[in-house]
């Protein structure tokens, strides 16, 4: 049993990490708290774009009274060299005692070895309190090291019976305001924000986080169109030089109109072509090797389908008003071509919440 002044440290360095999900992309949100003769010395997390590291924050503030302290941190310190030294030698240096990581760091560069080094340095070293909540923390930069892509959430907002505009195509507003400032909070939380071009051509959103203030670093949005049928004038191409608008797109599609998007400001990425629209999975890949950790899928109903068809969703965010609109109104989700049961696409629940007179309900994948 861990003790309870390890545990309630552990909780404050997991909070503050929290609080930087979605800006630290390549890397990931790490939170680190300095104790010393149980009173806190200095506490930080990674800053937007990376770097500083969280241990470079806590250390900065802590000064001196870093002699002799507990690291408390939700992911092994570093002990590669880039610009500047690795957090292990910062602690080090700064005499810290006692290191608690709450997970070992997969990047194959640390993966242990930071945690053996300040062991072998005479630092007191711990390992695996409160893992389970740090590694859903980063569980974007853990996909991106581990599988190659992002960790995939998608969020729907619909009736009771999975409705999502009415038959003429009216769809603002199903969820009421708590809902909808939960879908806004929910965008703080990801690096980037994906949708189907058919969203964009039906209505043209802006695709931001509009919480004033919540986020240090700007959302990528990603949209999926295969053909580049994105009109030039569309808002998320008219605002692409102040916040990135990447495209998902085939390789043979129109040159001058790759040309356009880009002279634009928007970034290309050619993907292979999948069974209705991009490959997502190389799609993801690729947005994984530009550095995106956590991808909030959007919809519309026919990318939400191919999500679901290829297997890709890890976390499914499901707002429900208390409402119906019958089968001749939009569905969430495009066709799947289910036939048998067991080729259901199935969750586990992890979560339900009210939200004013809206439910939220949020689902793992099952497996
Ligand atoms: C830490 N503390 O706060 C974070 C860490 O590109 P660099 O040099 O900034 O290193 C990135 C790697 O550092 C990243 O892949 C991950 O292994 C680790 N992230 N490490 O000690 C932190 N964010
Ligand atoms: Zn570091």
């Amino acid at each position: 049993m861990a003790a309870a002044e390890d545990l309630a440290h552990m909780q404050a360095a997991l909070a503050l990490a929290r609080r930087r999900q979605g800006v630290t992309w390549p890397n990931p949100p790490v939170g680190c708290v300095l104790v010393r003769e149980g009173r806190v010395v200095g506490c930080g997390a990674t800053a937007p774009g990376g770097r500083p590291h969280a241990e470079t924050v806590a250390l900065a503030m802590a000064g001196g009274r870093a002699r002799g302290a507990t690291a408390y941190v939700t992911l092994e310190p570093c002990c590669h060299h880039a610009r500047t030294p690795p957090c292990t030698d910062a602690l080090m240096v700064a005499g810290v005692a006692r290191v608690v990581a709450a997970l070992c760091d997969p990047d194959p560069r640390v993966n242990g070895k930071g945690l053996a080094r300040l062991g072998a340095a005479g630092v007191s070293v711990e390992e695996g309190l409160l893992a389970a909540e740090a590694e859903a923390v980063a569980a974007g930069f853990f996909s991106r090291v581990r599988r190659g892509r992002p960790s995939v959430t998608l969020k729907l907002a619909s009736t009771l019976d999975g409705r999502i505009a009415t038959r003429d195509g009216e769809s603002r507003w199903i969820t009421g305001e708590m809902a909808r400032r939960a879908a806004h909070a929910l965008r703080g939380r990801h690096d980037a924000i994906l949708v189907g071009v058919g969203t964009v051509l039906a209505d043209d959103p802006e695709l931001s986080c509009r919480i004033p203030g919540y986020r240090a670093r700007p959302l990528v949005r990603v949209v999926a169109d295969s053909f580049l049928r994105t009109p030039p004038k569309a808002r998320v191409i008219a605002t692409a030089r102040e916040t990135p608008t990447w495209i998902l797109h085939r390789a043979d599609a129109d040159a001058a109109r790759v040309e356009e998007l880009r002279e634009r400001g928007a970034r290309l990425f050619p993907v292979p072509p999948g069974i209705a629209g991009v490959d997502l999975r190389a799609g993801f890949g690729a947005l994984a090797e530009a550095g995106v950790t956590a991808v909030l899928a959007e919809g519309g109903a026919a990318l939400a389908a191919s999500l679901l068809a290829a297997d890709l969703v890890d976390r499914l965010v499901w707002f429900h008003a208390p409402a119906l609109l019958g089968a001749d109104a939009w569905p969430a989700a495009a066709a799947l071509g289910v036939a048998r049961l067991e080729a259901m696409p199935r969750f586990l629940r992890r979560q339900s919440a009210a939200l004013g007179e809206d439910m939220l309900s949020e689902f793992a994948r099952a497996a």
